[in-house]
C-alpha cells in the first residue's frame, strides 16, 4: 500500500474544542471562566471567613488567577529584548528560477506570509527605543516549504568574527555585572575597553557611529542578511549571496539630541510608529536584493566573504532586487506573537543553504539553544507564530508543553504497522550543498581575516562631511564617558590608524595630542556612494509628522490648509495646543487637538508649524514647553512655518529673523498658497544640514 501522507499530516485536533487563538466572544463563552471552563460568579473578591476574615487556602480561583500571573513572564532575549513585530507578506517581482529552486522565489503571483520582528540589541525589554545600537531585523516566511528566517540586522557587518567571540563582546556592551548599569548603551568602560582591544571591531563601530545607530523608524532603515548564503538552483548548482533589504521611504535617521531627548518623551518611539503606521493602513514596504557571486569571484576580492566583518561594495557587485515585502498586519497580541517568536539562522528552505562563516556556523547553534531557557521547551515550534503553515509532522513525541495530539503506537522510523506515518522523502527533502572538505582539525583564524582596517576606512571616505561630523561627535560623546584614560587612548589610537583626519578631529574633541597616522590594511579606499545614507536620501513626506503648535485665537481655516497641504505630500498634520482639550478658534468653536504641548514637544515631529496669530497670547510667549518647541525644532535642522506669533515665540527662544535659512518659512498676515507650497517641499527635504554648523560647535 502507497503512503498516503508524503508531506505529512497537521496534527489532529479534537473537533469540539475551541481554537486557541480565537477571541472569547467566539468561543462562545460571553463569561468569565477559570482555566478548567468553569463559570466565575465573582471576580473581585476573593474567598473569606467573614467580611473581614482571612482570606482561604480553598479558594482555587484565587490561587490559579495569582499562580498565572505570577508566571507571565518568561526570560527576555539575552540580546534584542526589545523589540516590535509586524505581520505581512512577500512578494517575488519575477521567477527566480535561474538563480534558486526556493519556493517562494518561483511565482510572482504568490504571497508567501511573514512575521516581521526588528529590535534593538543591548537594552532590556523594558527600554528606550532610540538609543545608540544596531537594530536586529528578522523576517519569518512561512514558505509551502517550510519556515525560512532571515535573521538579520541593520548594519551590513558585525563586530567580530568568529562565534567564539560573541559571549564577551556581548557581556561587555550590558550594564556592568557589579553595578547594573548603564542600561542600553555603550557609551561605558566595559564595552570601549573590549572594542579597543579587539580591531576586528572597527568596520562595524565606524557604522554602529554613524547614524545608522539612530534610526528615524524601523520602516526607514536597511536590512541586512550579513554573511555570505548560498542559493541553490534546480540543477544543484551553488551561487553565493548577501542579503539586503531597502526601505521603500528610504532611509533615514535622528540627530542624537533629539534621539536622546524622544528617549524621554516618549521611550516607545519607534514601537509606537511602526504600530501606527500599520493601524492607519501606511503599510511599510521594503525590497529585498541580493548581491550574487561565485566562488571564483570571490577568490579575487580583497577580502574573504566568509567575514563577517566586511561587505561587499555594491560598486563591485550590484543588487539584484527580487521582491518585495509588505507589513500590513499589527499583531494581536504582543506576548503571543511578538515576544514568543523564534528566530534561528538555520531554519532554512531547500534553494537556500549556509556558508563557512565561522560566526554564522556558532549562530546555527546558539538560536535553537535559547528558544530552550526562553520558551522553556523543544515545542516552541507549536506555538501558533512559530508554526509552520504548510503540511508538517514527524515522529517527535511528549516534551513540555505539547500541544498536538498525534495518535497511534508509531513513533518511529522505519516501521510497518502504519503505513500512514510520516516518511523521508529524498525527491522533495531538504539537500545540503555538498560542499568538497578535507583539512586540519585546527583552532585558528585564516590569514584572509586579518585587515581591519580598509572597510573601516572605506566607510570613512564613503561618507558626507555631514555624516563625517555625526561619526566624530558620536565617538567623542561615547569615549566621554570612559572613565579610565588608557581606554580612550587606546581606542583613538586605532582611530588613527583608519584615518588620520578621523583619528585627529576625536583626539581634538577629547581634549587628546595628535598623533602619526599608520594607515593600517589596505590603503586609499575608492569611496562607495551607497554607504552613505545622505547620498541616497529620497525627498518625500510620505507618512511623515507634521506638528503645528497653536495658540488660541487662531483661525481654523489656516491650520486646515495646512493640513491639506501636508495630507496631500501623504503626511499627516497633528495640533499641539497649549490646553488638551484644543485651541479656541478666531472663528468660534473649539479646535480638537492631538497633543498638550508638553506631551507634543517638536522632537516627535519631522517639521513644524507655528501659529500664535497677530496677538499671540501671553501664555503662549512665555511657556517653557512652547520655547522648547521651537528651540528644537530649529536645532534639529526641521523646517518651521511661522506667523507673527510664531516668529515672536522664536525670538523668544533665542532664534532671531537673523537666523533665518530657507527652512524657516515666514508667514505674512495673509497666508499664501506659496508659502505653505514652500514649507512643504522644505519639510520634504527633511533637514537643512547646512544650519547644523550654526546650531552646534565644530567637532
Ligand atoms: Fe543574534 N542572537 N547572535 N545576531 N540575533 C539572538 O536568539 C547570536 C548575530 C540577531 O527578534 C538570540 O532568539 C550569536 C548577527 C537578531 O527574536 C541568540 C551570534 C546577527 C536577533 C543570538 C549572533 C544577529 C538575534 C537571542 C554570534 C545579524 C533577534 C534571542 C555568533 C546577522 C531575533 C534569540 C528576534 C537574537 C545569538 C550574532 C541578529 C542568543 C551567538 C551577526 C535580529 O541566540
Amino acid at each position: 500500500m502507497a503512503r498516503a501522507t508524503k508531506g505529512g499530516t497537521p496534527p489532529s485536533s479534537n473537533s469540539t474544542a475551541p481554537e486557541l487563538g480565537q477571541t472569547a466572544a467566539e468561543r462562545g463563552a460571553p463569561s468569565i471562566t477559570t482555566n478548567q471552563g468553569v463559570v466565575i460568579a465573582d471576580n473581585r473578591n476573593s474567598l473569606k471567613a467573614g467580611p473581614r476574615g482571612p482570606t482561604l487556602l480553598e479558594d482555587f480561583i484565587l490561587r490559579e488567577k495569582i499562580t498565572h500571573f505570577d508566571h507571565e513572564r518568561i526570560p527576555e532575549r539575552i540580546v534584542h529584548a526589545r523589540g516590535s513585530g509586524a505581520h505581512g507578506y512577500f512578494r517575488p517581482y519575477k521567477s527566480w528560477a535561474s538563480i534558486t529552486k526556493a519556493h517562494f522565489l518561483q511565482d510572482p503571483k504568490r504571497k508567501t506570509p511573514v512575521f516581521v520582528r526588528f529590535s534593538t540589541v543591548a537594552g532590556g525589554a523594558g527600554s528606550n527605543d532610540t538609543v545608540r545600537d544596531v537594530r536586529g531585523f528578522a523576517v519569518k516566511f512561512y514558505t509551502q516549504e517550510g519556515n525560512y528566517d532571515l535573521v538579520g540586522n541593520n548594519i551590513p557587518v558585525f563586530f567580530i568574527q568568529d562565534a567564539m567571540r560573541f559571549p564577551d563582546l556581548i557581556h561587555a556592551v550590558k550594564p556592568e555585572p557589579d553595578r547594573e548599569f548603564p542600561q542600553a548603551s555603550s557609551a561605558h568602560d566595559t564595552f570601549w575597553d573590549f572594542a579597543s582591544l579587539m580591531p576586528e571591531s572597527l568596520h562595524m563601530l565606524m557604522w554602529a557611529m554613524s547614524d545608522r545607530g539612530i534610526p528615524r523608524s524601523y520602516r526607514m532603515m536597511e536590512g541586512f542578511g550579513i554573511h555570505t548564503f548560498r542559493f541553490i538552483d534546480q540543477a544543484g548548482t551553488s551561487r553565493f549571496v548577501k542579503f539586503h533589504w531597502r526601505p521603500k521611504l528610504g532611509s533615514f535617521s535622528l540627530v542624537w539630541d533629539e534621539a536622546v531627548k524622544i528617549a524621554g518623551a516618549d521611550p516607545d518611539f519607534h514601537r509606537r510608529d511602526l504600530w501606527d503606521a500599520i493601524d492607519q493602513g501606511k503599510f511599510p514596504a521594503f525590497e529585498l536584493s541580493v548581491q550574487i557571486f561565485d566562488e571564483e569571484m570571490a577568490a579575487g576580492f580583497p577580502f574573504d566573504v566568509l567575514d563577517s566583518t566586511k561587505l561587499i561594495p555594491e560598486e563591485l557587485v550590484p543588487l539584484t532586487p527580487l521582491g518585495e515585502m509588505v507589513l500590513d498586519r499589527n499583531p494581536d497580541n504582543f506576548f503571543a506573537e511578538t515576544e514568543q517568536v523564534a528566530f534561528h539562522p538555520g531554519h532554512v528552505v531547500p534553494g537556500i543553504d549556509l556558508s563557512n562563516d565561522p560566526l554564522l556556523q556558532g549562530r546555527l547553534f546558539s538560536y535553537l539553544d535559547t528558544q530552550l531557557s526562553r520558551l522553556g521547551s523543544s515545542n516552541f515550534h507549536q506555538i501558533p507564530v512559530n508554526q509552520p503553515k504548510c503540511p508538517f509532522a514527524n515522529l517527535q513525541r511528549g516534551g513540555h508543553m505539547r500541544m498536538s495530539v498525534e495518535k497511534g503506537r508509531v513513533a518511529y522510523e522505519p516501521n510497518s504497522l502504519d503505513m500512514t506515518a510520516p516518511v523521508q522523502d529524498p525527491d522533495r527533502g531538504y539537500k545540503h550543498h555538498p560542499e568538497a572538505m578535507e583539512s586540519p582539525k585546527i583552532r585558528i583564524r585564516p590569514e584572509s581575516f586579518a585587515d581591519h582596517h580598509s572597510q573601516a576606512r572605506l566607510f570613512w571616505k564613503s561618507q558626507t562631511d555631514t555624516e563625517r561630523t555625526h561619526i566624530v561627535a558620536a565617538f567623542r560623546f561615547e569615549l566621554s564617558k570612559v572613565d579610565v584614560a588608557a581606554v580612550r587612548e587606546r581606542m583613538v589610537g586605532h582611530l588613527f590608524d583608519v584615518d588620520a583626519e578621523l583619528g585627529g578631529r576625536v583626539a581634538a574633541a577629547l581634549g587628546m595630542p595628535a598623533r602619526q597616522a599608520d594607515m593600517a590594511g589596505g590603503g586609499e579606499a575608492q569611496p562607495s556612494p551607497a554607504l552613505s545614507l545622505l547620498k541616497k536620501a529620497r525627498e518625500t513626506l510620505e507618512t511623515r509628522k507634521i506638528g503645528c503648535l497653536v495658540a488660541d485665537g487662531v483661525s481654523a481655516d489656516l491650520v486646515d490648509q495646512f493640513r491639506r497641504a501636508v495630507e496631500r505630500k501623504g503626511g499627516k498634520l497633528m495640533i499641539v495646543s497649549m490646553k488638551r482639550g484644543g485651541f479656541q478658534s478666531a472663528e468660534g468653536p473649539v479646535v480638537p487637538a492631538d497633543f498638550f504641548v508638553q506631551g507634543g514637544p517638536s522632537i516627535l515631529f519631522d517639521a513644524v508649524v507655528l501659529l500664535g496669530g497677530s496677538q499671540p497670547p501671553a501664555a503662549f510667549l512665555m511657556d517653557a514647553a512652547a520655547k522648547h518647541f521651537a528651540a528644537d525644532a530649529f536645532a534639529h535642522l526641521k523646517t518651521i512655518a511661522a506667523d507673527d506669533g510664531g516668529v515672536a515665540l522664536l525670538a523668544k527662544a533665542g532664534i532671531g529673523q537673523a537666523d533665518f535659512d530657507e527652512a524657516v518659512v515666514p508667514l505674512s498676515a495673509k497666508v499664501t498658497p506659496a508659502a505653505i507650497s514652500r514649507f512643504v517641499a522644505s519639510a520634504a527635504r527633511h533637514r537643512l544640514w547646512s544650519r547644523e554648523a550654526k546650531v552646534s560647535a565644530p567637532v
